[in-house]
């Protein structure tokens, strides 16, 4: 008894302990402005930084203010990753694990989620979206100022026509909610002149979280003609996409000129990566030497370039080599925020401002790069378990454009729904860290241990939600503001 009592009151005193570590980490925390910067189906070895085809001097140099992180991790396709950074949790848990959500999808991003926008709201942040929201649009709840956006500008959908704005019909350029005719252009330069507008009429007294999620360089491959005129050497359509990477470093350099004009960059943590890999690499985008691309599981589909800067708190020129998901920035971005943790629904992501900032090792004992019925795959260590990899995210990478899903030429096997676990391969990415040798037979232990954790990860998840095929009486939903005739 007198036992119980002293472990109560030692649980107690650790509580206290905790939160009063908690409070003082929230009075002390920096509270930068953040810029977060996605784009869209950009290939891994389409930065400066990582290949030599195509010219990004304005993220190179961004990526030279800060730390490069090597091994950051995203979801294969574009909803996922977008719902993994807004509520820092694994998408399997959202039923949002496979595929994109769709123009005449029934669901969205549930409406249970915390969001980070809300959190940083909450801690007195100014909040907007600029560019591709993607996580649901069929009733008012599921719209960016719902989810708690102060500001919203841009589109709902991937693929919409980048001069129009147009998607399956319906006119999909919103600001507030609200439809917004007049704004005509390229969505890209677009994009990033409201940036810039927000970044010059922000609220002072607050600190800004401006999400700019380009649609670039999703397909339709469409450019101004001048963007293209340097790529004569590349073969169509990849010489249209360099085009439309080198419109997008032109705005993310108009974008930092406006941070560095508004005196912001000393207190200004921006970040920078793509949604997911490459789709169709080798004739549309480049990975360069990782495996395959969107849609899958391998390197090509879930690790994409990053990079991340704040002057004087985080290292020039530095490259973190950790593996990190986009499921941390949730609770760096609230933790820097001085935002509370405290919520309902358990996180998945973890602090990494001390592996970005200060070299540490990754706060994860294991990364789930997904988990589906037909596929999955999770990193522990150097160590990398994919089931059924040659199953491709057919209905995420439908939307590309291109002439069908990201696969690699020679899958291992048929594409195509088959039981998870006839297909399983084991790679030790500190030596083989484009996946070409399967390791499962050799090391059984390892396979094992690997497979128990994913097993016990997948339980968890919740059935996926699915768009499915545009039905023959679709139409725009009605909360896009204009609907067809
Ligand atoms: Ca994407």
């Amino acid at each position: 008894m007198r036992n119980t009592v002293r472990v109560a009151a030692g649980v107690v005193a650790a509580l206290v302990f905790a939160l009063s570590a908690m409070h003082a980490r929230a009075a002390d925390a920096p509270r930068p402005n953040i810029v977060f910067i996605l784009a869209d189906d950009l290939g891994w070895a389409d930065v400066g930084f990582h290949g030599p085809d195509i010219k990004t001097p304005n993220i190179d140099k961004l990526a030279a203010s800060g730390v490069r992180l090597e091994q950051f991790y995203v979801q294969s396709v574009c909803s996922p990753t977008r719902a993994a950074l807004l509520t820092g949790r694994y998408p399997m848990r959202l039923g949002l694990q496979e595929g994109v959500i769709r123009p005449w999808a029934d669901y969205g991003m549930p409406l249970s989620e915390r969001t980070l926008p809300q959190g940083l709201k909450e801690a007195g942040y100014e909040t907007s979206i600029c560019g591709k929201w993607h996580l649901g649009f069929i009733a008012p709840e599921y719209l960016p100022t719902r989810r708690g956006f102060d500001h919203q500008y841009g589109h709902y959908n991937g693929a919409i026509d980048y001069f129009t704005h147009m998607r399956d019909g319906g006119y999909d350029w919103h600001r507030d909610d609200k439809a917004l005719r007049g704004d005509e252009g390229y969505s890209t330069a677009l994009i990033a002149a409201e940036s810039v507008r927000l970044i010059q009429k922000r609220d002072a007294a607050k600190p800004l979280f401006l999400y700019v999620a380009f649609n670039a360089v999703h397909a339709p491959h469409q450019v101004p003609a001048k963007y293209k005129e340097p790529y004569a050497n590349l073969p169509e359509p990849r010489r249209t996409y360099a085009g439309m990477v080198a419109a997008m470093d032109e705005a993310i350099g108009t974008i930092q000129a406006a941070i560095d004009a508004a005196g912001m960059r000393g207190n200004t943590l921006i970040f920078f990566s793509s949604d997911n890999g490459g789709p169709a690499p080798g004739r549309v985008t480049s990975n360069g030497p990782l495996r395959a691309g969107k849609g899958t599981l391998y390197e090509g589909g879930t690790r994409v370039a990053a990079c991340a800067a704040w002057e004087g708190k985080i290292k020039a020129g530095g490259i973190v080599n950790e593996p990190l998901h986009m499921v941390d920035w949730y609770p760096t971005l609230l933790n820097l925020a001085g935002a509370t943790l405290e919520q309902k629904q358990p996180l998945d992501g973890r602090d990494a401002w001390p592996t970005i900032a200060e070299g540490k090792p990754s706060p994860h004992a294991e990364i789930l790069l997904n988990s589906r019925p037909d596929t999955g795959a999770i990193r522990m260590g150097d160590w990398k378990l994919v089931l059924n990899g040659s199953r491709v995210d057919v209905e995420g990478a439908a939307e590309d454009g291109v002439g069908g899903p990201a696969a690699e030429k020679k899958p291992n096997g048929r594409q195509g729904r088959r039981a998870i676990g006839k297909n399983i391969e084991l790679f030790d990415l500190s030596k083989d860290p484009y996946e070409k040798t399967n390791l499962a037979e050799a090391n059984p232990e390892k396979l094992k241990a690997l497979r128990a954790r994913y097993d016990e990860l997948a339980k968890e998840a919740v059935p996926p939600k699915q768009s499915g095929k545009q039905p023959a009486a679709y139409k725009v939903p009605k909360v896009w503001g204009e609907v067809r005739e």
